[in-house]
């Protein structure tokens, strides 16, 4: 058969062909180690650890074992590279070159300077020295054994200026925060010593924090001239929980900073081996990485990786080889790194910077060291690790090894550096004040919280005129939007409300709410499960257009120069959700920043965000939050969960005016509740209880004047009822179900007050509707949760102060374990009864 050939296509000769032949075999064999290099990779420092495990796809022989020794020294050496399981091949692409030396790693790539390496890795590990020699016995999480991390992020600091960063966002747990706060965050020592001398215990008597669980701020000047500014984020023991509000804070600095904010702050998380492989909050912070409404552009999660945490080995804290693989379900590269090899540290650090901002992708960074004592350093770990800590024993600290191997003379600094920490030390001794580790922004002088009562007087009302427009506005949309039957009637009756036509509904009263916040320049953002639409069918923020699915938000059309209205479905998380919304208030203080739960009781699993940061933050660190949580209650027949939201779990960690927690009894209420609480200065969280079945209920709306009358009621008195001889108080539903039930009996002389706002307590308000019933001589709390539950602890002790001779009874379930029956039927009996005992038995 004749050869057909083309001018283009030219007979390959046969060395072409055996040089094709051997491109293909050269790439089979790097293809391999790309792939499962990481697993043979010199990663303990102690050797002991993570040894080469045997991998049979990297087992090469005859000429192909030269490409297996070229591509082992890039892939199985004191870095180790997981990235083949990124789906877009331009990353991997990326990442190869600069991992096999074919590409610069980055433009900002200026090679490290030894000597600066050294000087940090000999701070890092004197300043623990130090302390351990002046406060022996005193926890502190020394850093030893991951001194690395200094220059880590030295570099990685270096490399983010030069990419356009100003700002980093730090979030960290108690190892080697200490550290970083004197060494990378630019605290002062003398500050930190103070800390253990632990001066002036007086001011913060049953508050504060301890030392390695503050927030610091400082700045950072990098090599290149360049300055960070540094907020390492204040942070509560519990592991990772700190995760998800540094990714708020970071997305409302970078919110704050405008066009490009992404570029420039950085966030920075440096978690434990143990806490990362465990905690379930990190991986739904990491899951936000990409969502929209959620991004920050990348952040670098660094893993300062010791191989054990407290006394549980590596095969006890994961259930895989690596503490990190759990965020290899992302599209994301992880680096580990023997800690040992600040070189290589410093490549690492460089490539990731440079990854980072190359792809805004999140970067994870394994650096793989060990922990020179006990957990803290009151533990003794050759108990649990004699051998690793027979090994430990022996060897040296970093900074001695590092200047061996550049062979620079360190002892004349050391002494140098040793005497200022020394001399920190002793002034420490003699201070009498706790030194202020952070600094508040400029943007927080305005608002302020314990120390100044809520000016209620705020203004909340809004005239006809004004809710026209807003009403106007927010049921407009283009002529060519194809808008869905349900919600042109929906827009509709919206419009009606907003003309005086038909009473408001709560979520017309919302909408208008947020309405006219944005129209005086309050920004406005609300997330949750299903919020665009909101899980009742009653917000439906976002139009969505029945031929294209394209989106409309009317209330980012309200007005040229209108704040802007953020609204987002959240993922499926709680826990990673709420602490970004709180890490967003935190760094906002200007807007209205709320979060929804899909039902009240699923907020227990974020029980660590909401005890841990938002009731206790500002006692803990002096730090507000604006925060709202908003929770579906109500007792409907629906079942143990989806009833009700633990109302009690709020009122037991009110104090200090910590927080307000309120259940709005009608759409006006809840309309001038969020409008209040953006509009006062005092910035605390909001707990707001919402309801379900009446959110459209005819008891529950209100007439437009309601939305004009001047501010939120805290207690909403019962004006039709004039000589009461018993007085019912209670919060949410039931309270129009007592109303109604009354109204259907013809009963007389009992009023029904709601308690709209419980914490803080509105005693005087109280007082006030006391006073106007003075014959009701029996003061009765109903509530429909069983007697462990709801506001009834709460309540009672306060309500007896100020009922002084009158009885003060309490009407509610039985005490039950789970919060209400499973049965629809079972409810309904339940609730008859309960409002029988509340109004009197019915007379046949
Ligand atoms: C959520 C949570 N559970 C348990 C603890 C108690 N605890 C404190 S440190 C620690 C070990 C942490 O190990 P690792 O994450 O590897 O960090 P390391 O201390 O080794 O740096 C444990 C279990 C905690 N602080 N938070």
């Amino acid at each position: 058969m004749a050869t057909i050939t083309t001018p283009e296509i030219a007979p390959r000769s046969s060395s072409a062909f055996r040089e094709e032949g051997r491109e293909h075999v050269r790439e089979h064999v790097f293809d391999a180690f790309r792939r499962w290099g990481y697993l043979q990779a010199q990663l303990d420092p102690l050797g002991q650890y993570l040894a080469p495990a045997a991998v049979p796809e990297l087992s090469f022989d005859g000429p192909d074992a030269a490409f297996a020794e070229e591509a082992r020294g890039y892939y199985c050496g004191s870095v180790a590279a997981e990235f083949m399981h990124i789906p877009d091949r331009a990353r991997r692409q990326w990442l190869q070159e600069r991992l096999e030396g074919a590409a610069e790693i980055g433009p900002a790539s200026e090679t490290p300077d030894p000597h600066r390496t050294l000087d940090l890795l000999l701070r890092a590990d004197l300043f623990e020295q130090v302390i351990q020699s002046r406060y022996l016995g005193t926890k502190r999480f020394s850093l030893e054994g991951v001194t690395a991390l200094v220059p880590f992020l030295d570099e990685l600091l270096n490399h983010a200026a030069e990419h356009g960063a100003v700002s980093a966002i730090l979030g960290m747990s108690h190892r080697g925060r200490l550290n970083v706060m004197v060494n990378v965050v630019g605290c002062e020592a003398a500050d930190i010593f103070s800390k253990f001398e632990d001066v002036d215990p007086r001011s913060i008597l049953g508050g504060g924090d301890v030392k390695y669980h503050v927030g610091a701020t400082g700045v950072y000047p990098t090599r290149g001239g360049k300055k960070i500014d540094l907020h390492l984020v204040s942070n509560p023991s519990h592991l990772e929980a700190v995760d998800p509000v540094a990714a708020g804070r970071a997305r409302a600095k970078q919110v704050r900073l405008g066009a490009g904010g992404e570029d420039k702050l950085i966030p920075i998380v440096i978690h434990g081996d143990a806490a990362f492989a465990g905690q379930g909050v990190l991986a739904e912070t990491m899951n936000l990485a990409t969502i929209e409404g959620f991004t920050i552009g990348g952040t670098i999660h660094i893993v300062v990786n010791n191989l054990i945490g407290f006394t549980a080995g590596p095969g006890e804290v994961s259930a895989s080889r690596f503490a990190t693989d759990v965020a290899k379900r992302l599209p994301i590269p992880i680096f580990h790194v023997n800690a040992e090899d600040p070189d290589a540290v410093l490549r690492i650090a460089a490539l990731a910077a440079e990854y980072r901002f190359a792809f805004h992708s999140d970067v994870v960074i394994d650096l793989i060291g060990y922990r020179r004592h006990g957990h803290s350093e009151v533990d003794d770990p050759t108990v649990t690790q004699p051998l690793r800590y027979a090994k430990i024993k022996d060897h040296p600290p970093l900074y001695q090894i590092y200047s061996q191997r550049i062979g620079v003379d360190i002892s004349e600094s050391a002494k140098a550096l040793q005497a200022k920490l020394v001399e920190a030390q002793k002034e420490a001794t003699a201070r009498t004040k706790m030194p202020v580790l952070a600094h508040l922004p400029e943007y927080w002088s305005q608002y302020h919280g314990r120390g100044h009562k809520p000016e209620y007087e705020v203004e909340t009302g809004l005239t006809l005129d004004e809710i026209a427009t807003i009403g106007e506005g927010l049921t407009s949309y283009p002529a060519e939007f194809h808008i869905h039957a349900k919600i042109k009637k929906l827009l509709e009756q919206r419009l009606e409300m907003a003309q005086g036509k038909r009473p408001f509904d709560y979520g017309m009263a919302e909408a208008v709410a947020i309405g006219s916040l944005l129209k005086q320049q309050v920004p406005v953002r609300l997330t949750g499960q299903d919020s665009q639409r909101g899980t009742f069918n009653q917000r439906h923020s976002v139009l969505v257009d029945i031929e294209n699915e394209n989106r409309f938000v009317p209330l980012n059309h309200l007005a040229p120069d209108q704040a802007k209205f953020e609204v987002y479905n959240s993922i499926l998380s709680e826990a990673g959700g709420l602490g970004f919304e709180y890490g967003f208030s935190r760094a906002f203080p200007g807007a209205l920043v709320m979060w929804e739960a899909q039902f009240g009781d699923f907020a227990n699993g974020a029980q660590i965000i909401i005890d841990q940061f938002i009731s206790s933050g500002e006692d803990k660190w002096s730090l507000l939050s604006g925060v709202v949580m908003l929770l579906p209650h109500g007792y409907e027949g629906q079942g143990p969960e989806h009833s009700s939201a633990r109302v009690e779990r709020y009122l037991q960690l009110a104090a200090h005016d910590n927080m307000q927690i309120c259940q709005p009894s009608s759409a006006a209420q809840y309309f001038h509740l969020l409008r209040r609480q953006v509009l006062r200065k005092w910035r605390k969280p909001l707990v707001v209880f919402t309801p379900k079945s009446m959110l459209r209920h005819p008891d529950a709306v209100s007439p437009i004047e309601d939305l004009t009358r001047s501010r939120f009621l805290n207690v909403v008195p019962d004006t039709e009822t004039r000589n009461a001889k018993r007085l019912l108080l209670c919060t949410g539903k039931i309270g129009h179900e007592l109303r109604v039930e009354r109204q259907k009996r013809g009963t007389e002389h009992t009023a029904i007050v709601f308690l709209d706002q419980m914490y803080p307590w509105p005693e005087a308000e109280l007082e006030a509707e006391f006073a106007r019933h003075p014959e009701a001589t029996e003061i009765v709390w109903v509530q429909e949760e069983p007697a462990n539950m709801g506001a009834l602890s709460f309540v009672m002790p306060r309500l007896k102060l100020i009922a002084g001779s009158r009885q003060v009874l309490s009407v509610k379930r039985s005490a039950a374990a789970s919060p209400a029956t499973g049965s629809a039927k079972a409810h309904d009996l339940e609730q008859k009864t309960l409002i029988d005992m509340a109004l009197g038995r019915k007379e046949e």
